[in-house]
């Protein structure tokens, strides 16, 4: 196949996109009253709706013919079977094999390892309702009332965003609590009001190599012996999940606690691992089950729906579309769901990680853009902050609106009020408003010419700004397992049409390596030359105002 650039789709669809850029969509809507019925996909509870986009039929069968192009299909089969398509590490892809529900093999290397998946569920699962139960008991024959989840990155922030997403499935005696900076306010502030004959420590990482977490378990373990007077209490108060089981014995961890992962999980795709731990804590067997199944049936959507049906695919093609066509840098997530608050966060993870990359699958430099600035917040706090920018910036900024039809606890007048705004906002952005409209609006308030014709301009709403909605009956745990795969699948989808493997991160080992070259020279207060006179500098500097700040126990 050509480079992507090079191939005559692309070409087909650089020359549709002159046709179509400046059309807009407020006409698109005008002119087609079937426009919602045509753009629009169901998974089980979730609607998507992606009329809202600057799009047309010829565009979207185009699209399509680029998945198709660059063998989707194949590769969806690829990584369900287990190839090594993460070609840097020479790692099979499998994070699907950790919510496979029906029962099939999966083989890495010849062996099927869905027996040890199932094996390792089933000890965090016993783990977790022991602790849910209270029958694990701390060093004071006490029950667990905190958990410390003690990880970053892909290590965190799964976890964390389901936690918070589950909330109202939580138990509400058991706090779930997680540091993942090695600044020293996280986990001070975090332990300052624990008690440790009822907390329960989990160390969260792959590598059990990672500063930031290793820095802060120590930290944790010193807390924990300063209380105790010894470490004989270790095993009722820490457990690890890690693929290197060694280091997290030598640690000091009962083998009995610590939960396996394997290396063809990527870190970013974990949270269907032993990594739950926290979560299975949080919201028991039974709701995680759900996730999974959740998960389970949008993996089997984005195998067995057609191109055009399925959802993953849409998403990742109209991201496509912005990104290398209309050159928008950025996308935003904009969740009308207060539990979806950490949602965002987790999504710059994985997709800036996973695509953020300007090296293809063959070594080259690619010569078009590749995965966009990905940020967001909550909806109703965003309007109130940056929406100004959506809507009269001069950066085209796609959007996804995530919005549950009812809440857990429904209160229907704050829930209309909630949706009032989903739908206000998706309109205005599509439509915006035109010159006479906004003059006409001025008018009635009973301005004057002058100071109408002084208004104007400010008041004019370009409109025609993209986005799509993702309407669900609420956030259950199975609802929010397939939110989560169709973005993560959307990802995948993306890496494969712009040729980049989304699987491994050498931009995040890069910084593990820096950090622990500088830690040695901050070992002591002697100036550093080594660097570049920035460097040099900053580093300089801290030394001598630690020492003013410090005195003479400044290291
Ligand atoms: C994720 C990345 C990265 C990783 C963290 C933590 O895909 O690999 O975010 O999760 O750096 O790594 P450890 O789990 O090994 O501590």
């Amino acid at each position: 196949m050509p480079k992507l650039i090079q191939s005559s789709l692309w070409k087909t669809l650089d020359a549709h996109f002159n046709e179509v850029k400046h059309s807009h969509m407020r006409d698109m809507f005008d002119q087609d009253s079937q426009r919602f019925d045509k753009f629009s996909l169901k998974l089980n509870d979730i609607l998507f709706d992606y009329s809202k986009n600057i799009v047309t039929e010829k565009t979207m069968d185009h699209l399509y013919a680029l998945a198709e192009e660059c063998d989707i299909r194949q590769w969806i089969e690829k990584m369900f079977d287990g190839e090594a398509i993460n070609n840097t590490e020479n790692r099979a892809v499998l994070h699907t094999a950790l919510r496979n529900r029906d029962g099939l093999p999966v083989l890495v290397d010849g062996e099927d390892i869905m027996p040890a998946v199932c094996e390792e569920l089933k000890r965090v699962k016993k783990l977790a309702e022991a602790i849910r139960t209270r029958l694990w008991r701390g060093y004071y024959d006490q029950p667990i009332t905190d958990v410390v989840n003690i990880g970053i990155g892909g290590s965190h922030l799964g976890p964390l965003m389901v936690t918070e997403a589950l909330t109202p499935y939580s138990l509400h005696d058991l706090n779930i609590h997680y540091v993942s900076n090695v600044d020293e306010n996280h986990i001070n502030d975090t332990l300052e009001h624990l008690n440790p004959a009822t907390t329960f420590f989990i160390i969260a990482s792959k590598s059990f190599t990672t500063q930031d977490t290793m820095v802060n378990a120590e930290t944790a373990r010193q807390w924990h012996i300063n209380k105790v007077g010894d470490d004989s209490q270790i095993d009722k108060h820490f457990s690890a999940v890690s693929s290197n089981v060694k280091a997290a014995k030598e640690f000091g961890i009962d083998e009995n606690n610590v939960f396996q992962m394997w290396d063809w999980v990527g870190g970013r795709y974990s949270l269907w691992s032993a990594i739950s731990l926290p979560i299975v804590i949080a919201i028991g067997t039974e709701n995680f089950d759900e996730l999974l199944q959740g998960a389970y049936e949008a993996d089997q959507h984005f195998r067995s729906a057609s191109l055009e049906e399925n959802i993953p695919v849409t998403m990742a093609l109209l991201g496509i579309w912005y990104n290398n066509f209309f050159d928008a840098q950025t996308m935003a997530v904009l969740p009308y769901d207060q539990h979806l608050n950490k949602f965002p966060a987790y999504l710059q993870q994985a997709d800036m990680e996973s695509n953020g990359k300007c090296v293809d699958r063959q070594g080259s430099v690619v010569d078009y853009t590749t995965g966009p600035v990905l940020f967001g917040e909550i909806g109703i706090a965003a309007q109130h902050a940056f929406f100004q920018l959506l809507h009269q910036g001069t950066k085209l900024v796609p959007a996804d609106i995530l919005a549950p039809v009812s809440n857990f606890h429904c209160i229907a007048r704050h829930h209309r009020a909630l949706m009032s705004n989903v739908f206000a906002q998706t309109e205005a952005l599509m439509k915006g408003k035109t010159e006479q409209e906004a003059y006409a609006e001025l008018k009635a308030e009973g301005l004057d010419e002058d100071a109408i014709k002084a208004l104007l301009p400010n008041k004019i709403f370009p409109g025609n700004r993209p986005t799509s909605t993702f309407l669900f009956n609420s956030l259950s745990p199975a609802t929010l397992g397939s939110l989560i795969v169709l973005y993560e699948h959307k990802i995948f989808v993306q890496g494969i049409i712009w040729n980049i493997n989304s699987f491994d991160q050498w931009g995040v080992e890069l910084g593990k390596q820096l950090a622990s070259g500088i830690l040695h020279e901050l070992d002591d207060n002697a100036p550093t030359k080594q660097h570049d006179s920035s460097t040099n500098g900053l580093i300089n500097y801290y030394k001598e105002q630690r020492i003013k700040n410090k005195g003479e126990n400044s290291l």
